[in-house]
């Protein structure tokens, strides 16, 4: 009956409409107006982007002892690329270790670790170009590292002492910035780079930079439940921007255990939802890391629009010095993890088993590492703090206003009254360069 109908009408019609008399004979259900969905009989639901229903797999080049996996491919990379990858791998924890300490001690206020997650943090560093844009969390300290910003700003900027040039010792440690290492300065408010990435991944789509650098934005699981993390990822996919969002999914956020932060297939499953290319990878094993995110580099770039990469790793150390996880976990728990796919053994192991290490050289370089550490914040400690005025400065352009002249002028009738006679205020004011002298004499 519609095939005869449809006859007769067609060979009244235009041609555009001929056409589509043509193509709604030749299908079966019909179609929607504005969507290529086909049309089905069959009433089926479905809560899992793969086609058998079960979850997204994990990418991974290395099993647990370092030996290449069945069927996996070692992404490009020679000895001293290697080599490069591993030092920043242990000075990582190094690092850690020397500020997790001296916080405990009281020198600096607070600090966090990537213990577990070195291989997740290095391995994308390194498969980035130094000049893509970076919008970190907190937890990437080690992209810096890698990018050559070195021990004394990663000391000053902790101290808060007067080479601090992340923000002049004004904003609580691990809050690095750097705009000649393409690191965007950390903010504390959970997911708010997210949002900000796909803006810096636009502009660059709109300068020279385009089809060459993308903004590679970092953030954990946690965050993700953020709204601002939905709101990166629609404009990244909408607003053609090659934003490159790298999720470390580390099990935790505080205490909240991951599978509390979502009920669907972790973050890797919302991409689809986006309409861009995702992959799972084995966030402990710096090999498939590597290899992943450079794949998503190049279909980010050559795409112009956002790729997600969900590494799946363990956050070994508490979330900060405000916490302590084994309020929340078992300290049998974390043992394990440190044990089962330690990113840092296993890399050793591969390197090792095409003789480009030894344990001699580990020992050397532990050795250095250590050394150098200890010297820098040996340093860093030593050096006095910035003139005490730049609490107000550069927060406004132009003149001062009139609430900072208030706050200043407050503060300095304070130093006035207590600066020289009570010991805490003394002893702080003798840590400023010019040992606050600035405050007291401005006048203005
Ligand atoms: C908007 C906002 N809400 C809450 C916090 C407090 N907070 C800081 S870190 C954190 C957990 C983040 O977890 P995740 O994103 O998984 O990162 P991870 O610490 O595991 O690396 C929370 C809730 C915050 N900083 N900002
Ligand atoms: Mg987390």
């Amino acid at each position: 009956m519609l095939r005869q109908g449809l006859a007769a009408v067609k060979s009244r019609a235009c041609l555009p409409c001929r056409r589509w008399l043509a193509s709604a004979a030749s299908e079966k259900h019909g179609h929607l107006p504005s969507s290529q969905s086909p049309i089905t009989s069959k009433l089926k639901f479905f809560k899992s982007v793969t086609e058998d229903g079960g979850q997204i797999p994990t990418y991974r080049v290395l099993d647990g002892v370092g030996k290449v996996i069945d069927g996996a491919e070692v992404p490009e990379i020679d000895q001293a690329f290697a080599r490069k990858i591993y030092e920043n791998m242990v000075l990582l924890p190094t690092l850690d270790t020397l500020l997790y300490n001296v916080q405990r001690q009281g020198k600096i206020s607070f600090y966090m670790t990537a213990y577990g997650e070195e291989a997740t943090i290095i391995g994308s560093a390194a498969a980035l170009a130094n000049d893509d844009e970076v919008l970190g969390q907190y937890r990437e300290a080690g992209v810096l590292l890698w990018r050559g910003f070195g021990l004394d700003n990663i000391m000053a900027q902790c101290v808060g002492n007067e080479e601090d040039t992340s923000g002049k010792g004004r904003q609580m440690p691990v809050h690095f910035g750097s705009p000649k290492h393409h690191f965007l300065t950390i903010s504390s408010p959970l997911a708010t780079q997210i949002p900000q990435a796909a803006g810096v991944a636009y502009a660059i789509s709109r300068s020279p930079r385009r089809g060459k650098n993308c903004a590679a934005v970092y953030f954990g699981e946690g965050a993700a439940s953020e709204g601002d993390f939905h709101a990166g990822m629609l404009f990244a996919s909408t607003i053609p921007s090659p934003t490159l969002f790298i999720a470390r999914n580390n099990g935790f956020a505080i205490s909240t255990p991951a599978n509390e932060q979502y009920h669907g297939d972790g973050i890797a499953a919302r991409g689809p939802g986006y309409g861009v290319w995702t992959v799972r990878v084995d966030g402990n094993d710096v090999l498939a890391v590597l290899g992943a995110v450079r794949e998503a580099r190049k279909r980010c770039i050559e795409e112009g629009r956002g790729v997600l990469v969900e590494a799946m790793t363990y956050r070994v150390g508490h979330h900060s010095t405000s916490d302590d996880s084994f309020a929340y976990r078992s300290r049998s728990e974390v043992e394990d993890k440190k044990r089962i796919d330690n990113p840092i053994t296993r890399f050793r192991l591969f390197m090792e088993s095409r003789g480009w290490w030894s344990s001699d050289e580990e020992e050397v370089l532990r050795a250095r590492l250590k050394k150098d550490v200890l010297e820098a914040f040996k340093r860093a400690e030593g050096l006095p703090r910035n003139e005490l005025k730049e609490l107000f400065t550069d927060v406004y352009g132009g003149e001062e206003p009139w609430n900072i002249k208030e706050q200043r002028e407050e503060l300095a009738g304070l130093l006035k009254k207590y600066g020289d006679s009570w010991e805490p205020w003394k002893n702080e004011l003798a840590r400023f360069k010019r040992k606050g002298q600035d405050i007291l004499q401005k006048t203005d």
